[in-house]
């Protein structure tokens, strides 16, 4: 048996000064049951905690990980450039080249504005949409998470979902009724929605592959219907891909689903472990940002040095390794092949979601496309599944409502190890 007996201790003496021991809700393992483990370091596909048991790591930081922990280049990277300051508050080279190089990689982005987060850029992208158009409502799909800003705490999923929190003291009433959900892969609702509502929508946003309630992929013809509809009601088309972005491929859904956003938020893979986020678009649209425009946004550290060189390395990593989406996708089809195999002949009901990289496994009968499918499954025997994964040295997201994330770290040996401790999970 591990011992965690240092994690232990530190839980318990977080919780003293930390509100719930974390710095964010979804690390606190509040809803598989126990306490969360405290990481010492990492290395490619694996963690280590503070009590020196090693982890084949399934969640990757929520996704900036793809080519594994301490990429040896992203790390020589911000130790030379953190030697010339951390930050400087003015404009960089190394900002114009980072927009350059993600302006080469992604299609439809004429402008993009770098943040701190995925937050910051969700919630800049609405403000900015609401700007432009005058208008003020929003359409956002149950299970959907963008952040924790107001607008988008309703319905939400990721935390929210697996702390079941279905409304958020602090968020007023105005806010939420501006915010209009719908079931995700529900075109006709979301048509429904624009005929009642038509002129007052500034914008519809929407993760082009749901990561917050688990891996939700889009029906067939969901995202082009979402925008036709914005086309033809002048709706901005706001694409999250946080997530998704740079994962699914070089250029996020936007290529692999030949889809056209107005607006397009990134975070996670873009800062390389760093806190970046960015939003861009369309010129017409991004040049009412402030100081261009009167839409305003700004930020202290927005496009430090040291955040850009992380995220500039990582993605010109992922530029420069050969076949990498390829590779990142037989990883991921041969792990869900092999789950698939084991659940089956252990007559454990369940599906499997998986697209490119990102993957889950619900328990339960029947498709899982939406959020209501998602909270109908078996939540107690994930939760056991976790910890029998956990104690056997596979570390999965603590919570139902995520995605798995593979990296190009992980080996086809680790999958074998990961499918082993399946092997003895009894349901
Ligand atoms: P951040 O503000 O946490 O950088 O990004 C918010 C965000 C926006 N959009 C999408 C699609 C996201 O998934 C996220 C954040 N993802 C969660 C996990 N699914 C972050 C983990 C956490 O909250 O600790």
């Amino acid at each position: 048996m591990r011992s965690y007996k240092t994690s232990q201790a530190l839980f318990e003496r977080a919780q003293h000064h930390i509100p719930g021991g974390v710095n964010s809700p979804v690390r606190a393992f509040k809803s598989v049951g126990g306490h969360p483990l405290f990481i010492k370091r990492a290395k490619g596909a694996y963690l280590y905690d503070e009590d020196g048991n090693r982890y084949i790591d399934y969640i990757n930081s929520w996704g900036p990980m793809i080519l594994g922990h301490a990429h040896p280049p992203v790390v020589q990277a911000i130790q030379a450039k953190a030697a010339d300051s951390t930050s400087f508050g003015a404009p960089t080279e190394l900002e114009i080249e980072m927009a350059e190089l993600i302006k080469k990689m992604v299609p439809n982005v004429d402008l993009i504005r770098m943040v701190n987060s995925g937050t910051e850029a969700c919630m800049s992208a609405i403000r900015l949409a609401r700007g432009f158009t005058g208008r003020n409502k929003i359409i956002k799909f149950e299970g959907c998470y963008h952040g924790h800003a107001d607008a988008f705490l309703v319905k939400a999923g990721s935390g929210l979902a697996t702390l079941d929190i279905q409304s958020v003291p602090g968020v007023q009433s105005y806010v939420a009724q501006d915010t209009i959900t719908v079931p995700y892969n529900n075109l006709e609702e979301v048509q429904k929605v624009v005929r009642q509502y038509g002129k007052e929508i500034a914008a519809i946003i929407i993760e082009p592959v749901g990561g917050n309630m688990g891996c939700i992929p889009p029906a067939p013809g969901f995202l082009q219907g979402l925008r036709e509809l914005c086309t033809q009601q002048g709706i901005i088309f706001i694409l999250d891909e946080v997530i998704t972005g740079f994962r699914l491929t070089r250029g996020g859904a936007q290529e692999l689903y030949r889809i056209e956003a107005d607006l397009v938020t990134y975070g996670k893979i873009i800062g390389g472990g760093m806190p970046v986020g960015a939003f861009g678009g369309k010129k017409e649209i991004m040049e009412r940002i402030a100081p261009l425009g009167n839409v305003y946004q700004a930020g202290t550290l927005s496009g430090n040095p040291i955040a850009m060189i992380a995220g500039y390395t990582l993605l010109n990593e992922l530029n420069n390794t050969p076949d990498l989406y390829t590779a990142l996708n037989e990883k991921s089809k041969l792990l869900c092949e092999g789950l698939s195999e084991i659940l089956k002949r252990k007559g454990i009901a369940h599906t499997i979601n998986q697209v490119g990289s990102m993957l889950s496994v619900h328990f339960g009968a029947g498709v899982v496309r939406d959020f209501e499918s998602a909270k109908a499954c078996d939540g107690e025997l994930f939760n056991r599944f976790f910890h029998h994964l956990l104690q056997r040295g596979v570390y999965l997201p603590p919570s139902a409502f995520e995605s798995w994330f593979i990296s190009n770290a992980l080996s086809v040996d680790d999958i074998h190890q990961t499918l082993a401790a399946v092997e003895e999970f009894e349901a």
